[in-house]
């Protein structure tokens, strides 16, 4: 088989950001678009020749396309073998787990997860280390280095691949072999939960669920999870069926884009648990009937009852959370006496910690909660978390997470997004108040005073990597917090991320609205970061 040299130039903007490179999908259908950055991978690796790549991604529209694309480049470039769930379908955590059971070289995982697909949409690659992890940052950085040197890659002259049939192909000199994309996770699943508990617990009469796929990729694994092997009732999982285009709605778990969910878990005759996964199955969205968990209480939670569940009931090693996340996590750990890590926002960052045996749970307040179990967040795994525990404790999870406060104290917290604004007003922003960090220690703004401002900066206590410019912190001497920084996953413009937190000790004050309590906080992180001259915006896009 021919393998052709194919000539090309650089792009200047393939520069993956928190979570590997995500583009409209005309961008990535540009000609050389994603090979240039295919090829910059494989430049940057060392010693892959005749070893295994896995390959999968949430199905969204071009998966197909790009995976052939993958295909033919790896063995122009010399794999011996790829692996690719069924259809060009692997969740992110299912290809993380396939990563690391078979023991592969790395994976390569095309998904834009919670943003938008279809063909004026979103799309996304990222590359995941043999640890099952995304690229650190050195990897990263050295692939936009390639990315802006490049000027050929391989590919062969083939005909496209079948990816809808189990079993192995041979294309040149590699093997492709396609997989069933669920049941090496499904399998994982069963041996950390306690699926005869949850089972009895969905065949009781009294217990019912709703999951929500959002058309995404979880949809075949939550039926083969819940409604096959725990035998959850028919019609527990929603909106099943992976589209490319998501059905037309926006795949992130939240209050704002899974609306129907948070409908249908409304009211006296609600279903007792509610949950929703991503595009790419790696986010989760915890709801009771009634009531919303924040992903900080929903990682708080899951550690403080970790001994409930057989795959963590030796205890946990330690844990983390992204620096914007809530310090609830923070609380347990010392209940517990096992070390907190906090770290920038990202998945990579969790790695070494994870592969160091330091963390076992770590999570982050965009929806993402994991463990060691693989190297990504995990959606379903973290359903499946709040299921067992639910299946032990047998309450309802208002009056689980109630319990929680009353014993650690809560930590109220809310997200403001500024979607779509000008990136240069956004960047603007963050500059004047990083030149302002430094004298806003010790001024008082009504009821608060600023400890310590500063732009958090990161030393890996694994590898001692730094990672600077990682967002700005205001910490008040309260124990309040306003963090903001810009997010590494949009496609379009900048958004702004407004992190806002303070604890709430008073068993009166527990339950109240986070929006009422926060009020005055709220209104601070608009004044000093003067949001509304640097962005035009008087009010945020999304509150979660
Ligand atoms: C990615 C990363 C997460 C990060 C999130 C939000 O999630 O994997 O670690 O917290 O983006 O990032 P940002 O605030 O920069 O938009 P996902 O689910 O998009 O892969």
């Amino acid at each position: 088989m021919e393998i052709q040299t194919i000539t090309t130039t650089p792009f200047d903007d393939q520069r993956p950001g928190t979570s590997g490179l995500r583009k409209k999908v005309k961008v990535f259908q540009t000609p050389h678009y994603l090979a240039n950055f295919v090829q910059s991978i494989f430049n940057v690796l060392e010693d892959y020749q005749g070893k295994t790549l896995v390959v999968g991604g949430d199905g969204r529209y071009y998966n197909r396309e790009a995976l052939q694309i993958i295909l033919k480049m790896a063995a122009a470039n010399g794999f011996g073998k790829v692996m690719v769930g069924r259809g060009g379908i692997l969740s992110t955590p299912a290809a993380s787990c396939v990563i690391r059971k078979y023991q592969t070289f790395g994976g390569i995982i095309l998904s834009a997860s919670h943003n938008p697909g279809g063909p004026d949409d979103d799309f996304g690659i990222k590359y995941n280390t043999a640890n099952g992890g995304p690229a650190p940052e050195k990897i990263t950085e050295a692939i936009y280095q390639q990315s802006r040197e490049i000027t050929q890659y391989l590919i062969v002259e083939a005909a496209d691949m079948d990816l809808d049939t189990i079993g192995e192909q041979q294309l040149g000199d590699m093997r492709v072999e396609i997989i069933d994309p669920v049941s090496d996770y499904a399998d994982m699943m069963e041996q950390l939960f306690d699926f005869d508990a949850m089972r009895s617990l969905l065949s009781s009469g009294s217990f019912s669920m709703r999951f929500d796929a959002m058309n995404a990729v979880t949809g075949p694994y939550a039926q083969e999870i819940l409604e096959t092997r725990l035998g959850a009732a028919a019609g527990t999982v929603l909106r099943g069926e992976p589209l490319p285009d998501f059905g037309g709605a926006h795949p992130d778990p939240n209050l704002a884009h899974a609306k129907e969910l948070v409908a249908t878990m409304t009211g006296a005759d609600a279903p007792d648990f509610g949950a929703a996964s991503d595009g790419d199955g790696d986010r989760n969205m915890i709801l009771g009937r009634d009531f919303y968990v924040t992903p900080s209480d929903s990682l708080a939670l899951l550690a403080a009852n970790a001994a409930l569940v057989p795959g963590y009931a030796e205890g946990l090693a330690g844990v983390a959370r992204s620096m914007p996340t809530s310090q609830a996590i923070d609380r347990v750990a010392a209940a517990l006496g096992i070390e907190c890590y906090e770290t920038p926002t990202g998945w990579k960052f969790f790695g070494n910690l994870l592969d160091a045996g330091r963390i076992t749970l770590c999570g982050e307040e965009s929806f993402g909660t994991g463990s060691d179990h693989v190297r990504e967040k995990d959606g379903l795994w973290a359903v499946l978390f709040w299921l067992n525990i639910l299946a032990v404790r047998k309450q309802p999870v208002a009056d689980i997470v109630h319990e929680h406060w009353k014993q650690y104290g809560r930590d109220v917290y809310t997200r403001h997004d500024y979607e779509g604004v000008s990136a240069d007003g956004a960047s603007a922003l963050m500059e004047q108040l990083r030149e302002r960090t430094g004298g806003l220690g010790g001024q008082s703004f009504g009821d608060y005073t600023v400890e310590l401002a500063d732009d958090f900066s990161y030393t890996d206590s694994v590898d001692n990597s730094v990672s600077s410019k990682q967002g700005i912190r205001i910490l008040f001497d309260n124990g309040a917090r306003i963090v903001y920084r810009l997010s590494g996953t949009g496609t379009e413009g900048a958004t702004l991320r407004v992190y806002i937190e303070q604890p709430e000790t008073d068993a009166d004050r527990l339950e109240h609205d986070p929006q009422e309590t926060l009020a005055e906080l709220i209104s601070l992180s608009a004044t000093i970061a003067e949001i509304e001259k640097f962005t035009g915006r008087t009010a945020p896009d999304v509150i979660t």
